[in-house]
């Protein structure tokens, strides 16, 4: 999950001095970064060290990520001129080789540990630049797509070839999974997301289609999108830690793998709390054909490593 580093003294200490997004395309480090809580942990696959803003900064888009905040962009994209401006930016290979290398290089390093390559879902990525940061309720963007439905067609369409693009770059690269990140779609009705997203997310996961590769799509509060999400054509459904997983697989219909739910709140709470809530998890996803042991959302940057390794133990001795 996002941020899983940010708990570590290691990754604290190697970051110093270091710009996120120039960390992200630093092939040497983004392995490291990568490599440390597996190290740490043990656990079962590695999520590549980068960030859904990447294909943005890699397409000439001004974008950085600010301390305590997140993705911040130059301007924020929100008339039909901005996005004609904005679709004439292409990703190239030749852009994509940072990235390229530093899964090359992780894969190498990993042995028979899967890495797990992920990218935003157009949506998420939409949300950002029209907001021009992070936002609540992501409202801009869901004015946009309702005010002129296709400028926010050419906007998503933009989106997720990039975003396609950079997934299928570290697929290439040697990823045994590909992750759609769609945070902010919980933000959506049911009927927004089946009109104005679901077929950008499509476009996006279909960059990968052709390849040998596992797909998992996930969101946050999409309690009402599970069962979308699912038909725009992932393998497996990420679930957050809103909705418990024996009623996650109900609603996506029993026959699909999901990914969930540890509430990241919980790891701080005492063990034999957490420890309850794990093995609640676990005995959930039963209710699923496969399971996924993951958090629910990111790592609290406070959460003292240790707890994640006992997690991490206790996951593995059930
Ligand atoms: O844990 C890891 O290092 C895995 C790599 C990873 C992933 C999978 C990072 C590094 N970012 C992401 C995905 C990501 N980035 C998502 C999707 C998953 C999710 O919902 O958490 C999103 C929404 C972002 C955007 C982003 N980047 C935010 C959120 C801001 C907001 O709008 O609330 C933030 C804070 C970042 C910065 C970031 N990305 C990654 C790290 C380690 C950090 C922290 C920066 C730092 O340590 O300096």
């Amino acid at each position: 999950m996002r941020q899983a580093g940010r708990s570590l003294p290691e990754y604290r200490e190697l970051r110093v001095g270091t710009a996120m997004l120039e960390a992200c395309l630093d092939p040497a480090l983004a392995s490291e970064i990568t490599l440390q809580p597996v190290r740490r942990h043990g656990v079962d696959a590695a999520i590549f060290f980068s960030d859904i803003v990447v294909p943005l900064r890699l397409a000439g888009v001004d974008v950085e990520i600010k301390p305590g905040v997140g993705p911040v962009m130059g301007a924020a994209v929100r008339t039909a001129d901005d996005v004609a401006r904005l679709t004439e930016l292409t990703l190239t290979d030749e852009a994509l080789a940072p990235v390229a290398e530093g899964v090359a290089r992780t894969v190498a390093q990993l042995g028979s540990t899967p890495l797990i390559g992920f990218a935003g879902a157009p949506f998420t990525l939409a949300a950002y630049l029209v907001e021009g940061g992070p936002s609540r309720d992501h409202l801009a963007a869901r004015t946009l797509m309702h005010a002129d439905p296709q400028t926010w067609q050419a906007l998503t369409r933009w989106t997720a070839e990039v975003t396609g693009a950079f997934l299928r770059a570290q697929v290439l690269a040697g990823a045994s999974a590909a992750q759609l990140f769609d945070s902010w779609a919980g933000a959506l009705s049911l009927a927004d997301y089946t009109a104005h997203v679901a077929p950008a997310s499509a476009r996006a996961l279909a960059s990968v289609a052709d390849l040998d590769v596992r797909t998992v799509h996930f969101g946050t509060g999409t309690g009402e999108l599970l069962a979308a999400m699912r038909d725009v054509g992932a393998d497996v459904v990420g679930v957050d830690y809103r909705i418990p997983l024996d009623d996650a697989a109900r609603r996506v219909g029993g026959g699909t793998p999901l990914q969930g739910n540890i509430d990241p709140a919980l790891l701080a709470a005492p063990w034999p709390v957490l420890e309850a809530h794990v093995r609640d998890v676990v005995a959930r996803g039963k209710a699923a054909p496969a399971h996924v042991v993951n958090l629910g959302h990111g790592v609290p940057p406070s959460t003292d490593p240790a707890v994640l390794t006992r997690v991490v133990e206790l996951v593995h001795s059930l």
